[in-house]
């Protein structure tokens, strides 16, 4: 049995079509239906559908064989026992530092930035000896800057148009993001036959897009 980790939303509609150029498609409607493990046309693959957040454990864990996961959620995870053999270039927008465009920045204390990447945030500023007090939420960090919780935020940014719509503008550039397939280590030792197929068959689907 291969079971497949992918979250709901954006990285599942556009994993979808890639699954189908490989020959595997859900038999359960992913959209109506709201079962947690989805039958496919292929007696030994399910599909498992959780948060983006928590792919990287359930596959590090074997709990899934397989998964789908955005670039940000893996750096944030930052963990090298998981392979990551595709880039299946969905999903993509860009890790960035945003703020307001004139702020004036305080130099009487550190620099406040409110993510919900904390590991990402915490290495970029590190790296540039830049140092930084970070502030943990779990969404809605454009609102931030605004309510005077933080100085600057990091997020990822796609058209643009959720910062633009709270007079924010993007920075500066940490990371470009897609989502990856990452593979359980062992699983690519015991279902290697299998897995290497599937790797192919994806392959193929994202170069002919
Ligand atoms: O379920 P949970 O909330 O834990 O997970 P999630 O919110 O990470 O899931 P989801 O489905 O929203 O995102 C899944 C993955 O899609 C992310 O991990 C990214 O790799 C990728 N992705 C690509 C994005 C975006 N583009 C994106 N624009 N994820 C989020 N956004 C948000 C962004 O955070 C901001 O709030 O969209 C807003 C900005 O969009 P623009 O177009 O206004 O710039
Ligand atoms: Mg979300």
């Amino acid at each position: 049995m291969l079971k497949i980790a992918l979250s709901k939303g954006r990285i599942f509609e556009d994993t979808l079509p890639l699954l189908a150029q490989a020959g595997i498609e859900a038999v359960d409607n992913p959209k109506t239906s709201r079962k947690l493990i989805l039958d496919t046309n292929q007696d030994d693959i399910k599909l498992v559908v959780i948060r983006a957040s928590d792919v990287p454990t359930y596959v590090e864990y074997g709990a899934a064989d397989i998964g789908v996961a955005g670039k940000d959620v893996l750096m944030e995870y930052d963990n090298d026992d998981l392979y990551e053999p595709l880039d299946l270039k969905i999903a993509q927008c860009k890790m960035m530092v945003a703020g307001f465009k004139d702020a004036d920045i305080p130099n009487h204390r550190r620099l406040r930035i409110a993510t919900k990447y904390v590991n990402i945030t915490q290495r970029y500023f590190a790296e540039q000896g830049r140092q930084v007090e970070i502030i943990k939420l779990y969404g809605s960090m454009e609102l931030a800057p605004i309510v005077n919780l933080a100085d600057l935020i990091v997020d990822l940014v796609e058209t643009g148009n959720t910062l633009k719509a709270n007079g924010l503008v993007p920075l500066e550039h940490i990371a470009d993001i897609s989502s990856r397939l990452v593979v359980n280590k062992a699983a690519m030792k015991m279902q290697h036959e299998k897995i290497k197929d599937l790797l192919n068959h994806l392959g193929k689907a994202v170069a002919a897009k």
